[in-house]
């Protein structure tokens, strides 16, 4: 409490303005199974204002102009109306040239009808805001979500009239706490890039549904769960009518599950069947369209429905040159489809959770999938919030794919340096995977032991799969080095190599010896692929990258702010050297 208290201006002196908006913290706790339901999109044209200094916050813009007791109205500062326009869902560095580097809040506000029907329930999904936002809807502050690549749910039931206003400030400030952190490798995009939707539901809703083979069950028995919403639900009914499966299930404390018996055809990716599942609870009633298949690890190897096989992919950004992190289907489809010209069956979305269509894409086109929370390099492992803040994204992004058989692996990071506090961090990331999923492995992009030379990296014990990321021809020129690497590990899980590779410049063309040609990367990886070809616990290769990506740490005369280490550039028109070499590499890769 300030002593003179008479002169002090909340709106200009309040330091922690931005403490009273993280309270309300979104945690996951509340949340909806919207897999295929019928949403409005509030997608479109919004308004937006980049509010450097966060003066929404501190002035409560979002109460819109006020009176004071005299009836005199409050100068304002603001008219959401007249400011410019931006298309959500996009990123706003690829909307505008001055908004390219920009890190900082962007106000983004609209209005929109509603006309109530026969809901109970209005659910708002805002499908992902980069990094951390802020939501407001009809003067009420609702809610703080923290985590650029998941998406978060609000009941707004009670918030709505019929003409609405909803402010979002998204901000995406690198901060030292964050995950990921304020150093990376990539480009720090910002916006509300994913779908803003309502959901119209009745008062008992369906707000967990989970479907999958039972592990060791020889492929005979499918596990569902149902967890429900609201009061006087005692049962909920799956349908799946292609297995003639029509099952009742009780539901205890808003809970239930089931096991079948039942043998449906085999998901993978030779042959990537669907099948349609039907859940109906109360008046509600969702559609799941999914496949069924087991993923396991023994010994060295990976096994994929009884059958052990190479994991051949690539990793991948969730990037394109004119949307950013905002990807189109088509443009998924396409990189799906790279993976498959290169006779792959992987993919590794590297750094963070990509959008949900990702893996729905996967789940049709037959391709395998490693997902990953961005718990990237030298993350504050000590700090209690980001622990938290690590397991919420963990959580949000096993609960929005858990029914995609085309996701294998959940990645708990990448290259994070061995120490006590990251191990802690981490080990608590592979167990909780592990309890919240158990038809998936768990894994992590790991250094190898430079002194040492061999892997050894404290984490693997926590690990299914031990990925490694090695750069021998770029960030260490000696091949022979490699050999002697493989040659001293003795890994006793699987290992996935999951990065490895060289830069260059399209088109750009000279000898093997010069760096930042293809020649140069061409060698590269036939060296790495010779290599590889001789340690039978090498499990999976995904080398690093499918296509050249932004990144602001990349400033040579070649790179011009892309890294290049990509298979294609950066638009994907053209297929580099080393591309044949992957190629022809996967097409003769067998166990
Ligand atoms: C790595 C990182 C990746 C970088 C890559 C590189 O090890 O995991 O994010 O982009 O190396 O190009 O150096």
């Amino acid at each position: 409490m300030a002593e003179h208290e008479g002169a002090f201006e909340e709106n200009i002196h309040n330091r922690e303005y931005r403490k009273k908006y993280t309270v309300k913290k979104i945690d996951g706790s509340f949340t909806l199974y919207d897999n295929n339901r019928k949403s409005e999109k509030l997608d479109g044209i919004w308004h937006h204002h980049a509010d450097v200094y966060d003066t929404c916050l501190r002035q409560e813009w979002f109460k819109e102009p006020r009176k004071d007791q005299e009836g005199w109205t409050l100068p304002w500062d603001w008219d959401f109306n007249e400011w410019e326009t931006i298309k959500v869902p996009s990123t706003w560095n690829t909307q505008q040239e001055q908004y390219k580097l920009y890190e900082g809040s962007m106000i983004y506000t609209r209005t929109f009808r509603y006309e109530k029907d026969d809901e109970e329930k209005v659910v708002l999904k805002v499908g992902a805001a980069y990094h951390n936002s802020m939501v407001f809807l009809n003067g009420e502050y609702l809610g703080y979500h923290e985590g650029g690549d998941t998406p978060y749910y609000l009941d707004v039931t009670e918030s709505l009239q019929e003409d609405n206003r909803i402010i979002i400030s998204v901000n995406n400030t690198r901060t030292p706490g964050r995950i990921p952190t304020i150093f990376t490798d990539w480009y720090n995009y910002g916006g509300l890039y994913r779908s803003v939707e309502l959901f119209r539901l009745p008062a008992a809703y369906i707000r967990e549904f989970r479907i999958a083979l039972v592990p060791g069950s020889g492929f005979s028995k499918i596990r569902a769960e149902v967890e429900v919403e609201g009061k006087g639900m005692e049962t909920a009914s799956l349908s799946i009518p292609e297995l003639g499966i029509e099952k009742t299930i009780s539901l205890s404390g808003g809970k239930g599950s089931v096991v079948l018996e039942s043998r449906p055809e085999l998901w993978s990716p030779e042959n990537p069947r669907l099948y349609d599942v039907h859940v109906t609870a109360g008046e509600d009633y969702i559609r799941e369209r999914t496949g069924f298949r087991e993923f396991k690890v023994e010994g060295t190897s990976v096994f994929l429905n009884g059958e052990a096989l190479k994991l051949k992919g690539v990793s991948c950004h969730e990037e394109s040159v004119p949307n950013g992190k905002s990807v189109t289907n088509e443009e998924i489809r396409e990189n799906l489809a790279l993976i498959k010209e290169l006779n792959g069956n992987f993919i590794r979305l590297a750094h963070y959770p990509h959008t949900e269509r990702a893996a729905r894409i996967a789940d049709e086109m037959g391709v395998l999938i490693w997902e990953e929370i961005p718990v990237y390099w030298a993350i504050h492992f000590e700090s209690q919030e980001t622990i938290d803040n690590g397991r919420q994204q963990l959580s949000e992004l096993i609960k929005r794919d858990y029914n995609r058989p085309s996701v294998i692996i959940w990645s708990v990071g990448n290259e994070n340096p061995d120490t006590d506090d990251r191990l802690a961090f981490m080990g608590g990331l592979a167990d909780l995977a592990r309890e919240l999923d158990d038809t998936r492995a768990v894994s992590a992009a790991c250094l190898w032991d430079q002194k040492k030379m061999k892997i050894d990296d404290r984490l693997a014990a926590k690990l299914d799969i031990v990925g490694i990321n090695e750069y021998f021809g770029w960030y260490n020129p000696h091949f022979d080095l490699l050999e002697k690497f493989f040659d001293n590990s003795h890994p006793d899980k699987p290992v996935i190599i999951t990065e490895c590779g060289a830069g260059a410049k399209a088109g750009h063309h000279g000898g093997r010896n010069e760096m930042f040609t293809e020649e140069y990367q061409e060698r590269t990886y036939e060296e790495q692929v010779r290599c590889i070809s001789k340690q039978p616990w090498i499990a999976g290769l995904t080398p690093w990258i499918l296509y050249d990506f932004r990144t602001p740490v990349r400033c040579n005369k070649f790179q011009k702010g892309y890294n290049l280490k990509g298979l294609l550039s950066a638009d994907k028109s053209h297929r580099k050297l080393a591309f044949f070499v992957l190629k022809d590499f996967f097409a003769r890769w067998t166990i």
